[in-house]
């Protein structure tokens, strides 16, 4: 066994310096929440004994061995009064694996586990495991279903693109030894499936997202919603759309459930993804709406156009122009914090209250699906405002 020399160590403390530095909010914005200056976790804040063989013996000019390209897409649970993000790592070779970081205040100091997630396999093993959901369900177990990507061998030998999208489900009561249950069985190919954390009618609740293809969501109409009698062995029976595509908005091309609904007294609130073609190519967007508390299939609120979209760095990594989260924390004091990766490349957070969240829903106008529509809203707007500050002058 080798020595720890001073390049090793220099490497640890760089590496120390930028897991423990501190985050700032930015200030400004919207009013609707508050974005942070550094991303939470990137390639670089994966352990560096990860990454390096410290044996100076097996590695003298000190070079990665194992690289990490993206810290992305990540579920996030409260536990044990830490902020814990299931992490989406995707390594230099393209496979993706679940990982463990914590912090103790939801903003900064993120610091992996030792060791990733060891998760055990289908009886059909997959080739890529991706974007976890958390639900801790009111059955005492802690959920994570996740995208099982497999190579599509029905496609044409030497097509070595086709792929199959499939809902994986795991579940674990300590995080550390996860049990897999069987795939969910459905009729079409699925991404982006979410356990809602309470029984409905006594049965486990699933948002979907039924697809054509393993890119193309085609004839699947949006965000589905299926109920499971045994989520030992899932089946998806019948499925309907709550949350609908519309031509010329966000979620015109796809769209596909964050994390699970947060309850409050108003209503069940959802973050979801929203997608759009353009010249530049896929554009992925966040948006949110509401379902009733009584039936967490109905729409009650569609605030209009995307809550969150790609600013400035965001804009730009491996697949650029996309935000995505799957998972958000809610606070016993109202905070959220909203985990978001930009470009498939690094993890975001922003804070809110449940408080803002819900008069988002509940007061931003909806879409009306036209320029004239959004003009009439917009009038409405600035009528009632300059009758107001005809009767309040603001002095200039
Ligand atoms: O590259 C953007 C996202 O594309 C997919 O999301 P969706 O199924 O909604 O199109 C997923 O591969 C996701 O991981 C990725 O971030």
């Amino acid at each position: 066994m080798g020595i720890i020399n001073d390049k090793i160590k220099q490497l640890i403390q760089g590496h120390e310096e930028l897991i423990t530095r501190e985050n700032e909010p930015v200030k400004g914005g919207n009013g609707i929440f508050t974005r942070y200056k550094y991303p939470v976790l990137t390639a670089a804040h994966t352990p560096i004994f990860w990454r390096y063989d410290l044996d100076e013996n097996s590695n003298p000019y000190l070079m990665e061995r194992i690289s990490i390209n993206a810290t992305m897409n990540s579920g996030a649970i409260k536990w044990n009064n830490k902020y814990l993000l299931v992490v989406r790592v995707e390594g230099a070779d393209r496979k993706s694996f679940f990982a463990i970081a914590e912090s103790p205040n939801g903003v900064d100091n993120f610091r992996f586990w030792d060791y990733p997630i060891m998760m055990p396999e289908d009886i059909v093993p997959a080739t890529n495991i991706y974007d976890m959901r958390l639900t801790a369900h009111e059955d005492g177990w802690i959920y994570g279903i996740f995208c099982a990507e497999r190579h599509d061998d029905t496609a044409p030998v030497g097509d070595l693109s086709s792929a199959t999208a499939t809902a994986a489900i795991a579940r674990t009561k300590d995080l550390k030894t996860w049990e897999r249950l069987p795939d969910l069985k459905t009729k079409s190919q699925q991404r982006n499936v979410v356990l809602h954390p309470e029984f409905v009618d006594g049965k486990y609740a699933l948002y979907t997202r039924p697809q054509d293809g393993f890119i193309d969501a085609g004839s699947g109409g949006g965000i589905g919603w299926a109920l499971v009698d045994d989520i030992t062995h899932a089946e998806v029976k019948e499925e309907k759309i709550i949350d609908q595509r519309y031509y010329h908005t966000i979620k015109e091309v796809k769209n596909g459930e964050g994390p699970h609904p947060i309850k409050t007294s108003k209503g069940w609130l959802h973050l979801a993804h929203g997608v759009r073609g353009c010249a530049a190519g896929l554009r992925y967007v966040l948006y949110m709406y509401m379902t009733a508390l009584d039936d967490p299939s109905k729409l009650i609120a569609a605030p209009g156009g995307y809550f969150m979209a790609p600013e400035d760095e965001e804009r730009i990594g491996d697949v650029s122009n996309v935000l995505f989260s799957n998972g958000w924390i809610a606070d016993e004091d109202g905070t959220v914090f909203i985990y978001y990766a930009s470009s498939d490349t690094r993890m975001h957070v922003a804070t809110s209250t449940i408080d803002k969240l819900v008069d988002y829903c509940m007061n931003t106008p909806v879409d009306g699906l036209s320029s004239s529509a959004s003009v009439d809203t917009l009038k409405r707007l600035i009528d009632k405002n300059l009758e107001l500050l005809k009767q309040q002058p603001v002095s200039k």
